[in-house]
């Protein structure tokens, strides 16, 4: 059988005539390019990898064991929880317990930072992670996705862990990869050394490499944003839409074409492979907008920028911006590299058309 991809790299994956590699072996290969790796951190991935198999498999029998709808309870940003948020976040935080790397958890469908703190934890890893993205979707079978954000912990904490030890700015991210739960289930990940994308093969339950070293494209024709929100966006921002929806008979990409699935990291997915930008504004109602720093914006960067796209805020680049609390949100303006400096320049007001 032919696994063949759309992915910007254009890879075909053979896996009838076994040429092909495993993120088990991918994770093993880049290991040894590390000397001195102790294989805490390949461990670690791994462990994320079966998270996402049961959570993969957990969504997929959703519709018919009871697991589509609310758990009754709001989580700590107000929103309904979904059984299945719950699920997916306890499905990590096991895989995360049980392998030992890690001695501090965040997660977006809790209060409080989880610190693993049992006599013999040796964990050098903080995980951040919003556990199924798009929950919105959940209830009627549309893609959703899990995020997931990794940083050492900084010497001085070690030994005495407090949520401080998470409070890191995204640019010392040590690895950072989402999955997308859709049509195929794909984990995407990058620890700065480019990103690499793994179809889940559910004959043989491993996630296989389909999409090697994706880049993204310079400028796409895909803009990704919540348009209900229009009437209480600033008027850069009113502007820049406006411009990509005017047809231009001397600009062959214009008018621009919109698609919002409304979870995140299938947009970003999306455009990612396409070329797009993906958009979260702030508004009057939350100054911040709506997505998480440190569970959503932060991996998304670290991956898109890792993807030779580029992620702001509006102000600057996301992994740049310093964090205060663990649950902190922020504007997103995030794609291909022409696209996000076109938006920049509307919002900045240097450019009006
Ligand atoms: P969630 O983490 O509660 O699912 O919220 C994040 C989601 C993103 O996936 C999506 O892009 C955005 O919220 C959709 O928000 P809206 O419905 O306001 O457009
Ligand atoms: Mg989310």
């Amino acid at each position: 059988m032919e696994i063949s991809t759309n992915g910007a790299a254009g890879a075909t994956l053979a896996t009838g005539g076994g040429a092909f590699k495993t993120l088990e072996q991918f994770i093993i290969e880049r290991e040894a390019d590390a000397p001195g790796s102790k294989g805490q951190f390949s461990r670690l991935l791994r462990d994320i990898a079966v998270a996402a198999k049961i959570v993969d498999r957990d969504v997929r029998k959703a519709g018919l064991v009871d697991l589509f709808g609310d758990t009754g309870a709001v989580n700590v940003q107000d929103e309904d929880q979904k059984k299945l948020d719950l699920l997916a976040h306890e499905e990590f935080v096991r895989a995360l317990r049980r392998g030992g790397e890690v001695c501090l958890i965040g997660s977006e469908e809790h209060a409080e930072a989880i610190p693993l703190l049992f006599d013999d934890c040796q964990g050098k890893y903080v995980v951040l992670f919003d556990p199924l993205d798009g929950s919105s979707n959940i209830d009627v079978n549309v893609s959703i996705g899990t995020i997931f954000s990794i940083y050492r912990i900084p010497d001085d904490h070690v030994g005495h862990v407090t949520v401080e030890s998470a409070l890191q700015c995204g640019r010392r991210q040590v690895a950072a990869g989402y999955v997308v739960y859709g049509s195929s289930t794909i984990l995407v990940y990058t620890t700065g050394n480019g990103v690499n994308g793994f179809t889940l093969d559910p004959s043989i339950g491993e996630f296989l490499l389909s999409h090697p070293d994706i880049r993204t494209p310079e400028r796409g024709r895909i803009y990704s944003v919540n348009e209900g929100n229009y009437n209480s966006w600033e008027d850069g921002l009113k502007r820049y839409i406006k411009w990509m929806q005017r047809d231009d008979p001397a600009d062959d990409d214009r008018p621009y074409t919109t698609r919002y699935i409304g979870s995140f990291v299938s947009d970003v997915h999306r455009n990612m492979l396409k070329g797009g930008i993906y958009i979260y504004p702030s508004n009057p109602r939350s100054p911040q907008g709506k997505l998480r720093l440190m569970y959503e914006a932060n991996p998304m960067a670290f991956i898109v920028e890792q993807a030779g796209g580029r992620a702001e805020t509006g102000h600057g680049p996301i992994l740049d911006v310093e964090p205060q609390a663990l649950h902190d949100r922020t504007p997103v303006y995030l794609g291909s590299p022409g696209m996000v400096a076109d938006a920049v320049a509307f919002l900045r007001g240097e450019r009006t058309e």
